[in-house]
Order: structure tokens, then C-alpha cells, then sequence
């Protein structure tokens, strides 16, 4: 038989993004390709691993996306001559429900008969929730939030007890998100370290939470969400997971456009001149080729040299509209503090290393925080400047920076040490 299933998640269905209805109608247009997907490929069973709905408490018409979505699977199924292909999900962080509604949405769906939800329950003992499909047998944990890292070794205990005696392709689907994959600090992630008691017993983790894709050793998958949720995902690699004999593959669907823009208004002085600047940024750019209508950000970043209320906003949309022809413009003013302004006079027969260096040193001193470093942190930041620019991997450069920041923490443990013991400190970049 083999393996041969598809695995996805975060697909935040009743998300109405810029309060668009076209959004709304994406998340779920993508939702049903995704499925369209599995049918098409024959696949044992479909797995979602958590947040199918953007909110706990989702409207009429969310609901009605869903569960048009499920009975088409249903019916597609049922017109080809094939039992419908199982759908197996777990609750995500927004799909739980509220204590006072006692159900959430998703045990709605399942007791219809849309899906299997997999409910592991975790009341004096962890007890596992399973099922066997095809050639697998697929265990799930809704989200867990900050006791996600105790549960770990619990849940490959009862694995390893559940399925003594069977040789089945063990696949686990969680929600959470692992450490370093976020592009902001988060709290309550999961280091991979903290994976391994679950190695041995797992073949396939599928997990769901983070919007981004990502993998680690063959063994731990995440595709992402689908569809962009929000600008700050601009970039970022998304799909879904097709799992067969040969491994897992992603899959990534067509989505609607995204196109982000930027332009500096320092040097402009008049609503006229501000007009020519984004003119000549929106003819700069290509124009987005894709079916649907695209989203256009444009963010104007700099000192505004007149008042923000003689901004021509409509204007300005317009013009990217036309060039576009995009469903929504979105443009964001963002006025940098006049501190950081650099005057002329100032830098005038400075190379620009040399001008980043001033402006880097009078930051680290106004901070105050690591002024007895500012020769090792302006050096070192010049330093991750130019591993970027040389197209150096990105978790190389943060690894990198991690080290000179955890030296210099190193150096002030020592220089507290040293001066309790009545000895002069010596700081690297003390005198300068
Ligand atoms: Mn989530």
C-alpha cells in the first residue's frame, strides 16, 4: 500500500483581512485547493495540524466555509467511486473552544462527520488519542501552550506503550512553534533538543503554529499557513506537505500577490514633490503577474518635511492602483525621529563604513546599556552588515552576533567579579 497522505495547517479560515471580502473568500479558496489536492492524489488521509479557523468564536458564514468545503470532499469523493478521503486535524491555539461554550467548532465538524478530530485528553494522566489509516497511524495533541515542553517526554513514553508490537509509519501532529523559526522572539518555544525523546518512536512530526515553512532532520515538518496572514510574512516560504515512500515533498498552491514598496521622503519638501517620488517607485516596479488582483503595501519612511495632513492619501493609492490594478493599496507613513538625522556638514568626506560607525557609536552611547563595549558592538554590527550583504545565511549571522553578545556578557560577569575583588577591569573597548 505505502505511505501517501498530505499534511497542512493554519488555515485561519474567517480571517477578513483589511476587512476585505475577497480575503475572506482567499483563506477559503485555498483551504479547498488544499484538499482538492489530496483528492487528486489519491492521498490515504488529509491532516491538518491545527488552526483550520482564525478565531475561537467564528461567524455563520465561516462555518458555512467549512463545512461547504468538507461536503465537497464528500461528494468529490463519492462521484469518483472512493470512500471520502479521511480528514484528521487537531485544535490549534485558535481553534480552541471557549470554556463557557464547552465545544469548539471543529468537535461540531466531527460530530457531523466532516472530520476526526484527535483529542488527547491530559486529566490526571496523559491519555493519547490515535487512529490507523492506511499504512499509518497518526497520534495528536491540540495545543498544549506553555506545558507543550513537560508533555514531550509523556507523549513518547505512551507512544513507545501504545504501539509495542506494531509496525506502523507513526506519524504525531502538534501545535507549536520551535525555537529560531520566528522572526521575533516568542516565549514558549520549543528548542529541537527538547524533540528527541520523541525520535525514536516518531517517523513524522507534523506540526502547525508557525506561518513560515520549516524542517529539521527529515523527521520534523512544518509548511505554514497557506495564505499571507500579514505583511510581516512578506518573503517567507509557505506549503504544505505531500508525504509518501519517497519523503515528504512540499506543495506550495497560488495565492494572491503580495507586493511591498518603500520609498525615503526626507528629500522631499512639498504634497507635489511627494506625488513625483511615489510615481516614479510605482513605474520602478514590474507589474504583478498573477490572476488575481494583487495587495500593494507602500511604506514612505523618513523625515516628513511638511505637515502629514497635506498628504494626498487617495492620490497616492490611486496611482498604485492604476499601476497595479490591485484589490487594496495600503500605504503607511513612517516618520523617523529627528535624533537620528544625519546633517550634511556632518559627513561630508566620510566613506559610508565610516558613517554608519558614527551613527552606530552615538546609538550605543546614548543607549548607555553597553557603552563600556561600543567598540565591539559597532565593529560587530558593521561586521553582520556585510555577512548580509555577502548573502551569508541568516541563522549564521544571528549565531554570530549571539557569540559576540554572549562574550560581552562574559566580560561584565568578569569585570563585576574582578572589581568585587578590588581589581581594576580590563573591557575590551573601555577608552576610546
Ligand atoms: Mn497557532
Amino acid at each position: 500500500m505505502g505511505i501517501n497522505f498530505i499534511h497542512g495547517s493554519d488555515f485561519h479560515l474567517g480571517y477578513v483581512q483589511y476587512g476585505l471580502h475577497e480575503r475572506f473568500v482567499d483563506f477559503a479558496t485555498t483551504f479547498k485547493a488544499f484538499i482538492k489536492y489530496g483528492i487528486e492524489h489519491d492521498v490515504d488521509f488529509i491532516l491538518i495540524a491545527g488552526d483550520l479557523f482564525e478565531k475561537r468564536n467564528i461567524n455563520a458564514p465561516t462555518y458555512l466555509q467549512a463545512y461547504k468545503v468538507f461536503s465537497w470532499l464528500q461528494e468529490e469523493c463519492k462521484s469518483i467511486g472512493r470512500e471520502p478521503v479521511p480528514v484528521i486535524a487537531i485544535e490549534g491555539n485558535h481553534d480552541l473552544a471557549y470554556q463557557r461554550d464547552r465545544n469548539s467548532w471543529l468537535q461540531i465538524l466531527e460530530s457531523q462527520g466532516m472530520l476526526r478530530l484527535l483529542n488527547s485528553t491530559e486529566d490526571n494522566s496523559l491519555k493519547l488519542d490515535y487512529v490507523d489509516v492506511g499504512d499509518c497511524r497518526v497520534f495528536g495533541v491540540g495545543y498544549l501552550g506553555a506545558s507543550t515542553m513537560q508533555s514531550i517526554p509523556l507523549i513518547a513514553e505512551q507512544i513507545q506503550k501504545i504501539n509495542q508490537g506494531v509496525d506502523r509509519f507513526t506519524v504525531l501532529t502538534m501545535h507549536f512553534g520551535m525555537e529560531e523559526q520566528a522572526r521575533s522572539v516568542v516565549a514558549g518555544e520549543i528548542p529541537y533538543n527538547a524533540l528527541l525523546p520523541l525520535r525514536e518512536f516518531v517517523d513524522y512530526l507534523a506540526l502547525g503554529h508557525y506561518h513560515n515553512q520549516y524542517e529539521y532532520d527529515h523527521w520534523v515538518y512544518n509548511g505554514g499557513s497557506l495564505e499571507l496572514f500579514s505583511l510581516n510574512e512578506y518573503g517567507l516560504k509557505k506549503g504544505f506537505y505531500h508525504v509518501t515512500d519517497g519523503g515528504a515533498r512540499l506543495v506550495t498552491l497560488p495565492t494572491r500577490q503580495f507586493k511591498r514598496l518603500s520609498g525615503n521622503i526626507s528629500s522631499v519638501k512639498t504634497p507635489n514633490e511627494l506625488s513625483l517620488l511615489v510615481q516614479s517607485i510605482v513605474e520602478s516596479e514590474a507589474p504583478v503577474d498573477s490572476k488575481l488582483p494583487p495587495i500593494v503595501e507602500l511604506t514612505l519612511w523618513g523625515n516628513l518635511n511638511f505637515p502629514k495632513k497635506e498628504i494626498g492619501l487617495p492620490e497616492i493609492k490611486e496611482m498604485i492602483s492604476k499601476r497595479f490594478g490591485c484589490l487594496y493599496a495600503d500605504v503607511h507613513i513612517k516618520q523617523t525621529n529627528d535624533y537620528y538625522t544625519v546633517h550634511e556638514s556632518d559627513i561630508t568626506g566620510m566613506s559610508r563604513e565610516q558613517i554608519e560607525t558614527k551613527i552606530l557609536r552615538e546609538q550605543v552611547l546614548q543607549d548607555g546599556r553597553y557603552k563600556a563595549y561600543v567598540k565591539q558592538v559597532v565593529s560587530d554590527t558593521v561586521e553582520a552588515k556585510k555577512l548580509a550583504l555577502q548573502r551569508i545565511d541568516e541563522k549564521e549571522i544571528i549565531r554570530w552576533l549571539k557569540q559576540s553578545f554572549n562574550q560581552i556578557q562574559l566580560h561584565k560577569k568578569h569585570a563585576r567579579e574582578e572589581s568585587n575583588a578590588g581589581e581594576l577591569p580590563f573591557v575590551r573597548g573601555d577608552v576610546t
